[in-house]
């Protein structure tokens, strides 16, 4: 850390500025970005960690007039038009456009690494209080979620308001048509099949949304004796099976559009459409998240007939490998377990239980978006690692 520079010089007819390091590694800066990120305070509000500079006044074709060394660790640039910028060493650095620089900053700020697993997964649990009142827990934690893709918070109370309280820990939560927390149990003229008895087969809540929640929390306040099991699956390494299995039906699943419906009132009256694709890639054909559940998938159904049949054969292969012994983890919540999961990866089930007058099982639930959450543990990471 903290490289001191060696010389630099402009090349490429003004249009690019050399950095040689004292370790005799070297960076090149484009002229446009080096204008475009002058940290002066005309160019840039400090205290937002903006840039002020409008658009308009960038010359996107701008050469340096003149560079000089400042010291080690600091370079200042006078442009054609006499502004003056100066560029830390250490900023420089991290900003540095070689591919490996890139990769390093961007696991730095978005953490992409998985972990993915199958049957045999250690489901990571952690005390509820101890990500409640200490930072290297919590970051623990929500490095484990973004990583694993689930958590278990242990030994919560047994009453509602606990995920509120979990919520104000990460910042908030996200409020949906079920409202700010919702309860899972079994209920008169239920809304959603969730507020059944009945088995739920594995799904990723709310594809209904064109956002679907990133992450979810149930908290278990009640069990039942039999039944009311929980059961998880790795969507992501279910789908990387997929495609080498049938790539195929990776194809179908990754490009068309299923209709989703949510029709109803609960914290609100509600009309709810989305077009989602079950298994949502990037560019690169990576599964980045799962948009799956079988209650709400539309009775509409969007595409001509004959591709109707196909999709059915896919989306049979998936759930197929969704459901094989090899990939689900099955476990049961205790009352003051907290299960928190990736809502975006993993697929999450549970097996019926029996009703009857009473109420024997009751989870509440919450979202957070994974804005927030990253936040979170950008904020948690930044405060224990600078802590010696
Ligand atoms: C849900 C859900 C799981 C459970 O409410 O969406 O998946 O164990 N519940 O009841
Ligand atoms: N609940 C649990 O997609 C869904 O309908 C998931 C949402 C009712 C808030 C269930
Ligand atoms: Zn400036
Ligand atoms: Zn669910």
């Amino acid at each position: 850390m903290n490289p001191g520079i060696q010389k630099v010089e402009a090349l490429d007819a003004g249009h690019f500025v050399r950095v040689e390091w004292e370790d005799g590694s070297e960076s090149r800066y484009p002229c446009v970005w080096l204008r475009d990120n002058c940290q002066c305070p005309h160019c840039f509000l400090r205290s937002a960690g903006a840039r002020r500079l409008v658009f308009e006044d960038l010359d996107v074709n701008i050469v340096v007039k003149e560079i000089t060394l400042a010291g080690r660790k600091k370079i200042s640039i006078t442009w054609p038009d006499e502004h003056a910028s100066e560029y830390e060493a250490e900023w420089l650095k991290r900003r540095c456009f070689s591919e490996a620089a890139r990769a390093e900053m961007r696991e730095d700020l978005f953490l992409p690494e998985r972990q993915y697993w199958g049957s045999d997964l250690q489901l990571p649990k952690i005390p509820f209080e101890e990500i409640m009142y200490n930072d290297e827990s919590a970051y623990k934690w929500l490095c484990t979620l973004k990583k694993v893709g689930i958590v278990l918070l242990t030994g919560a109370a047994t009453r509602q308001g606990e995920l509120v309280k979990l919520g104000h820990r990460i910042g908030f939560l996200r409020l949906t048509f079920y409202g700010p927390t919702w309860q899972v149990q079994d209920k008169a003229d239920a809304n959603n099949v969730a507020y059944t008895t009945g088995k739920l087969c594995f799904h990723t809540d709310y594809p209904v949304l064109q956002h679907p929640p990133g992450v979810q929390f149930l908290h278990c306040i009640k069990q039942t004796a039999a039944g009311g099991e929980s059961e998880v699956v790795d969507g992501f390494h279910v789908s990387n099976k997929l495609k080498k299995q049938n790539p195929q039906a990776y194809q179908i699943l990754s490009s068309t559009a299923v209709d989703y419906t949510d029709v109803g009132v609960d914290y609100c009256d509600f009309a709810v459409q989305c077009k989602q694709r079950i298994i949502d890639v990037d560019s690169r054909g990576q599964a980045v998240r799962i948009n799956y559940n079988n209650a709400t998938r539309d009775t509409v159904f969007d595409v001509p007939a004959e591709k109707v049949r196909p999709f059915y054969a896919a989306l049979k292969e998936f759930d197929d490998l969704l459901n094989s012994a090899e990939h689900k983890f099955t476990y049961k919540l205790k009352p003051g377990d907290i299960v928190t999961f990736d809502n975006w990866r993993v697929l999450h089930g549970r097996q019926s239980y029996h009703s009857g007058s009473e109420v024997t099982r009751h989870l509440e639930g919450a979202y957070a978006d994974w804005d927030v959450v990253m936040s979170r543990l950008r904020l948690l990471k930044k405060r224990v690692l600078n802590r010696d």
